[in-house]
């Protein structure tokens, strides 16, 4: 009996050496972790859909076949087989062991980033993500990358979210004071979405973006060309007041070409009456959005709620807010 069971451990350990082995290699080979991902997904599937045929067929069978037919049969009297009870020990024992190791291997390769890569950086706050390209530049719900192998650092300016890249198989937790990371093997030049996998508040649908994936030469003229733009930008303020309101995390809860997010949309609003949860009225002049940024509960907005942060700035950099938005339609 023992022997047995030794026997059958033995062989469990023998069929799992393959994947030990694949495992063990990963350093030398290329990895493609949306292939390993969708073998792992199709083998859980496969070994998932066999268990439960094989549990649920003979389950209905023997409902059937041994239903009791008149009111005073008497079942027979089964005391157990032990070849049966160690058939259906070691047999899942091996199943889940040959599972268990695949999934190791394939977290690895999720885990483990390879040599040659850029590292970029995305943070998430309510409700957007703010990327950093490895030159420091800072785009808006929009990652821009080389194609190869990008790791991406993550972490949260205020609440749990989650950094989630279907196409590439993979997604993280962005946790406010942790840091953690993902990679992806961006193979085609392209767009490919991200969102927010972890409800984080009322904003959280809007918390779509995408990483756009470009051949190396296009990947650094729009970085010759974005770093001329944000000198430029800087001197007038309205380009400053358009920089402000990307690095504040304003366009998270604000669209700003009429799209209706967790606020609403902020373009063309200068000179606009509009109506506050008291329903008095008011015109959007300078001194509103000013009180607006500053103290954004004293005057809310019919119909949105209270959810905006306050934000104190320098006096300039309100104006420059103000300034930008006038260049709004
Ligand atoms: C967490 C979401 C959130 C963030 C971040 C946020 N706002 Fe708001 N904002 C709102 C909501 C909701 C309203 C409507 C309710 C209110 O007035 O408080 C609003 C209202 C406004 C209004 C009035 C709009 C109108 O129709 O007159 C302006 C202007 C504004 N925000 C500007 C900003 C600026 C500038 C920033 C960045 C410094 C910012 N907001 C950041 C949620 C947000
Ligand atoms: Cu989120």
């Amino acid at each position: 009996m023992l022997k047995q069971v030794l026997r059958l451990l033995m062989a469990a350990l023998v069929v799992s050496i393959p994947y030990v082995a694949a495992a063990a290699e990963r350093a030398a080979r290329v990895v493609d972790p949306v292939k390993a991902w969708d073998n792992h997904f199709k083998t859980w599937a496969v070994v998932g859909v066999a268990v439960y045929l094989i549990v649920t067929v003979p389950l209905i069978y023997f409902v059937i076949k041994y239903r009791r037919k008149h009111k005073d049969e008497n079942g027979a009297y089964i005391v157990g087989n032990t070849g049966l009870e160690i058939l259906w020990t070691i047999l899942p024992m091996i199943t889940i062991i040959m599972l268990g190791v695949q999934s190791w291997a394939v977290f690895n390769d999720l885990r483990e980033v390879p040599k040659d890569h850029v590292e970029v950086k995305a943070i998430g706050f309510m409700f957007g993500f703010e990327m950093y390209t490895p030159e420091g530049i800072m785009t808006l719900n929009e990652m821009r990358v080389p194609v190869g192998n990008v790791k991406v650092n993550l972490t949260s300016k205020d609440v749990i979210h989650n950094f989630a890249l279907p196409t590439f198989r993979t997604r993280e937790d962005m946790v406010p004071g942790e840091n953690t990371y993902l990679w992806f093997a961006a193979k085609e030049p392209g767009e490919y979405p991200v969102y927010c996998a972890e409800f984080c508040g009322a904003g959280h649908s809007s918390m779509l973006a995408k990483v756009i994936v470009m051949k190396k030469d296009d990947y650094e003229a729009w970085v010759k060309s974005k770093k001329s733009e944000s000198m430029t930008a800087a001197t007038t303020p309205e380009g400053k007041g358009k920089e402000l309101v990307e690095r504040l995390g304003c366009l998270g809860c604000h669209g700003i070409a009429g799209e209706v997010k967790a606020g609403p949309a902020i373009n063309g609003i200068m000179g606009k009456t509009e109506e506050l949860e008291d329903g008095t009225k008011v015109v959007v002049d300078e001194a509103f959005i000013k009180e607006k940024i500053a103290n954004p509960k004293a005057k809310p907005i019919k119909g949105f709620g209270h959810m905006m942060p306050p934000t104190m700035l320098a006096n300039e950099e309100y104006e420059a807010i103000t300034a930008y938005l006038k260049t709004t339609k």
